[in-house]
């Protein structure tokens, strides 16, 4: 039961979640926390969005599930924000901006980016400074002086794991959208021995499927997809 797999940044890419959450089942995992930017780029948001409601414990917030909520003159946006509906947008509205989590007497918190918002990107060779400011509070997180021992967050679509004196900071990568290597990416917290650990696992999924579904959708920006599933190259790079 204390065994969490942590998704994220799924994207609208419905293969890959749904490869992943077999894997996850095949685990025998059944607790799913979910760390946001589940639309836009890949081609079936409201399929992700069912899914993840259907499956996830706990779901907050990316900046994609924010700013897909506000008026736009992008066609490119307003390609994403046609194929969803009303109960869509509530359900992203809904979504809450951080976890806490105490597992094991350990203080774990997740959020999609940085503490202080959805669109602050932190990478992993950026300054120390900022890399530890992710052990920082904020008014968003707002739960006293406590330092989190791990923090656990999404948004830049690379996994990796770093440890610091204050803690450990590292990033499940991507399901749907991944940079670093094409798999599809996703973590297992576990704490079911009275320790915690930290697992990434990499699941290959049918990416030819996933991209005839984009073609055949007319996904915008089509070529630049491809890119990303196919060579995890990344459109703003
Ligand atoms: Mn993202």
């Amino acid at each position: 039961m204390s065994k969490i797999a942590i998704i994220a940044d799924t994207h609208g890419n419905a293969t890959a979640l749904e490869a992943v959450l077999s894997d996850i089942e095949t685990r025998g995992i059944t607790r799913i926390f979910c760390l946001g930017d589940i639309i836009g780029k890949g081609p079936q948001g409201s399929k992700c969005i069912d899914l993840i409601q259907k499956t996830c414990e706990r779901v907050i917030r990316g900046n994609w599930d924010v700013f897909i909520q506000s008026e736009t003159d992008s066609d490119f946006l307003k390609w994403f924000q046609t194929r969803m509906t009303n109960e869509d947008f509530s359900y992203l509205k809904s979504l809450e901006f951080h976890i806490d989590l105490e597992l094991n007497g350990e203080l774990i918190r997740m959020f999609h980016a940085s503490p202080r918002s959805e669109f602050e990107r932190i990478l992993p060779w950026h300054d120390i400074e900022k890399r530890l400011s992710m052990f920082d509070a904020s008014d968003y997180t707002n739960s006293g002086d406590r330092t989190p021992d791990m923090v656990i967050y999404a948004d830049i679509h690379t996994t990796f794991l770093q440890t610091y004196h204050s803690g450990i900071l590292c990033n499940v990568g991507s399901v749907g959208n991944s940079l670093d290597l094409t798999s599809a990416s996703y973590g297992i917290l576990d704490g079911s021995s009275g320790t915690n650990s930290i697992q990434f696992v990499r699941v290959e999924y049918d990416r030819e499927k996933e991209l005839r579904i984009a073609k055949e959708m007319g996904l915008p920006d089509f070529e630049k997809y491809y890119n990303e599933i196919k060579y995890a190259k990344y459109r703003n790079a």
